[in-house]
């Protein structure tokens, strides 16, 4: 199989070797609840990505900034049960987080990020102990619910899972849809810091409140996962998206999320992931601009490359990336 249906990220020619960035697709869905169509999303999202500008101000360059970029295969999950399709993307995970090439995934459902955090688990920065990890969330709803229509592993539960999973911090923002339970956990799990979008885009006190978003994203130290779920943005440029929300935030404000985060001296940024994406028929709207955002990610991972924050932890090791598939999840319920 071609990658990506032919298409590149970025439409750059394909490397295979001594690979520096991976994009990686899982066209996972599921349990989607409204909208449907994110298992196009990662393939759209790589299709569009040709279009987008090369030239990153910030990083004074051009992508791909002499970075070996590789669009690999995407997942192709044909399990029967959905633990076993857990699983199966932990397999096709787990071989790109050694530390030794930087990960960027494109979903695909929300309820990717469970898989994501058993395969950031080993990265050596993270020591096989999730508690050394923080988690940004760019996100319209909390995912915080235990479970929706019986189903824990629903893309609602995502970030609810992963601190089941035992990361040590979780930093939302964007948040503007969430039931009672969601609201609750916010206030009672200590680990959660939660900026609503009713304080970040009032348009009174707005700027202030975005102040101090920034300002705790340049405090964070250690590993880190940044997590979009494209919905984060106003629903008016992600109208495809499965469940697009009003009163989201702006283009800029998600770019000067990436930015400051990837600039923080004391974080090191391991993974990062683009979820909910959904082809838009009538416009390339939605994937142009999950395109950019993953743009944006890699240029703020070369820039901080540049400036000495991310180091490859081990030497690369060719394209020989062999997957096995773990009962992780499975195990999990004694299935
Ligand atoms: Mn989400």
């Amino acid at each position: 199989m071609e990658p990506s249906d032919g298409h590149t990220f970025l439409g750059l020619e394909p490397i295979e070797k001594d690979v520096d960035v991976v994009v990686l697709s899982l066209p996972y869905e599921l349990t989607t609840s409204y909208g449907q169509g994110t298992s196009e999303g990662p393939n759209a999202c790589i299709e569009a990505s040709g279009q987008v500008e090369l030239y990153d101000a910030d990083l004074g360059e051009d992508l791909p900034a002499g970075l070996a970029i590789h669009t690999a295969d995407a997942w192709s999950g044909e399990e029967p049960t959905l633990l076993h399709q857990l699983d199966s993307m932990v397999g096709y995970l787990n071989p790109w987080f050694n530390g030794d090439c930087f990960p960027l995934t494109l979903g695909g459902e929300h309820g990717i990020l469970p898989p994501l955090m058993e395969a950031v688990r080993n990265h050596p920065l993270v020591h096989n102990d999730l508690s050394n990890l923080t988690v940004v969330q760019i996100d319209a709803h909390g995912d915080l619910r235990s479970e929706l229509d019986d189903e824990p592993y629903s893309h609602a539960c995502a970030a609810a899972r992963a601190l089941d999973a035992g990361i040590g911090r979780l930093l939302q923002v964007g948040i503007r849809a969430f039931s009672k339970e969601e609201h609750e956990r916010i206030q009672s799990d200590e680990r959660i810091t939660t900026f609503f979008a009713q304080d970040t885009q009032s348009p009174c006190e707005g700027a202030e409140y975005w102040q101090s978003w920034l300002d705790l994203l340049e405090s964070i130290e250690g590993p880190v996962h940044l997590t979009i779920d494209i919905d984060g943005l106003d629903g008016a440029l992600v109208p495809a998206t499965g469940t697009p929300v009003p009163g989201g935030l702006t283009f800029w404000q998600v770019q000067q999320t990436i930015q400051t985060l990837f600039g923080a001296s004391k974080a090191v940024v391991v993974s990062a992931d683009v979820n909910e994406i959904v082809p838009q028929e009538d416009t390339p709207l939605t994937q142009f601009t999950a395109a950019m955002l993953a743009t944006k990610i890699v240029a703020g991972h070369a820039k901080a490359r540049k400036e000495g924050r991310w180091n490859p932890l081990q030497e690369a090791k060719g394209t020989h990336r062999p997957t096995t598939t773990p009962t992780i999840f499975r195990n999990s319920i004694g299935e």
